[in-house]
């Protein structure tokens, strides 16, 4: 994947983020935007992080991503991701599927 030279990729999960019953790919960077492969069903991937509002912070910045949590955190049977940062950087929590599935 020659196109992510440059991001700094710390954790990867699968998760299904546009629930069309195929794995997608999230990855938690430090210090450059996180980035989300979305499955093409063919076997190759395309990055739609920023697309997708999970690259950077509600505020527009680049975070120290560390580690990744997936699950249904708020109960509404949509899969949440749960992204820790460097120290002094807020943890944050994203309703990934619904962000996803809105801009499909
Ligand atoms: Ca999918
Ligand atoms: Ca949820």
């Amino acid at each position: 994947m020659d196109g992510f030279r440059g991001s700094y990729g710390l954790t990867a999960v699968s998760i299904d983020a546009d629930e069309d019953g195929w794995p997608d790919i999230f990855v938690a960077c430090d210090s450059t935007p996180s980035l989300l492969l979305m499955n093409n069903r063919d076997g190759t991937f395309r990055e739609e992080a920023l697309l997708r509002g999970v690259a950077l912070s509600a505020d527009g910045r680049e975070m120290g991503g560390m580690g990744v949590g997936v699950g249904d955190y708020n109960l509404d049977g949509h899969t949440d991701l749960l992204k820790t940062h460097f120290m002094n950087q807020a943890n944050g929590s994203t309703a990934t599927t619904e962000r996803a599935t809105s801009t499909t």
